[in-house]
């Protein structure tokens, strides 16, 4: 029994959720889970018996509630120190804070043209410009934390911290969609889709029989 329950949408499409609950998994802390059926008739009740907020993912750790994956994020790391969330160094911190901070309030371009469907079989979409701007963008962030703050590890800050939870919805995009990257990028987009916690996810994904109409787009 724990006390440690996250209440997530869809695997196969709840990127938020999926943020939450690797950062979670990265406690190592043993938790239960409530998943809520999206885009059905009951969904939002059913949202609101966790978090009057209406939204997934959502932490209940006892009597403490905490709701959205930046907010959760820091709850835990806060609750969970020796877990690594945030890397160490302080540089490196202050960069990871600021690209989760950037995922968390923008690339609206990525998330509509390219919305996470893992079982999705992999195939190119249409250009979409401001698509491209924001896959340019996340490129460049990925690149440059790999070069000044990644020789620890395989992930962006070495090892696995908030900000590849954060960013692991959009690689899983990238795979599914086909995105052209680069030789940096690839490799660690490699090692996010090698991470157990992503392939666990990933598998619990692919094996659900939910549809969203919405989020299956050519
Ligand atoms: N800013 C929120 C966004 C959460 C979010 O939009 N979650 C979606 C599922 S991925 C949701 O709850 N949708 C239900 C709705 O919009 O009614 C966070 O970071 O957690």
């Amino acid at each position: 029994m724990t006390d440690v329950k996250i209440v997530i949408g869809n695997k196969n499409y709840s990127s938020w959720s999926l943020r939450g609950w690797l950062a979670l998994k990265q406690t190592g802390v043993p938790f239960e889970e409530a998943l809520i059926l999206l885009d059905t008739p009951q969904m939002h009740e059913e949202i609101l018996a966790h978090s009057a907020a209406g939204r997934v993912p959502v932490v209940i750790d006892g009597d403490i509630t905490v709701w959205d994956s930046l907010a959760i994020v820091e709850y835990l790391a806060e609750r969970f120190p020796d877990a690594g969330l945030w890397p160490q160094d302080t540089a490196a911190r202050a960069h990871a804070r600021a690209i989760v901070a950037e995922m968390h309030s923008g690339f609206t371009g990525v998330r509509s043209h390219y919305p996470m469907n893992i079982r999705r079989v992999p195939a190119e979409r249409p250009h979409d410009a401001q698509a491209a701007r924001d896959v340019a963008r996340i490129l460049a962030i990925w690149n440059e934390a790999r070069a000044r703050f990644g020789a620890g590890g395989d992930f962006l800050y070495g090892a696995f911290s908030a900000a590849d939870a954060f960013y692991a919805p959009v690689v899983s995009r990238f795979v599914t969609y086909k995105v052209p990257v680069d030789d940096v990028t690839r490799a660690y987009m490699d090692a996010v889709m090698a991470h157990p916690s992503m392939k666990e996810w990933c598998e619990a994904g692919r094996a659900e029989p939910w549809i969203v109409e919405a989020d299956e787009v050519d």
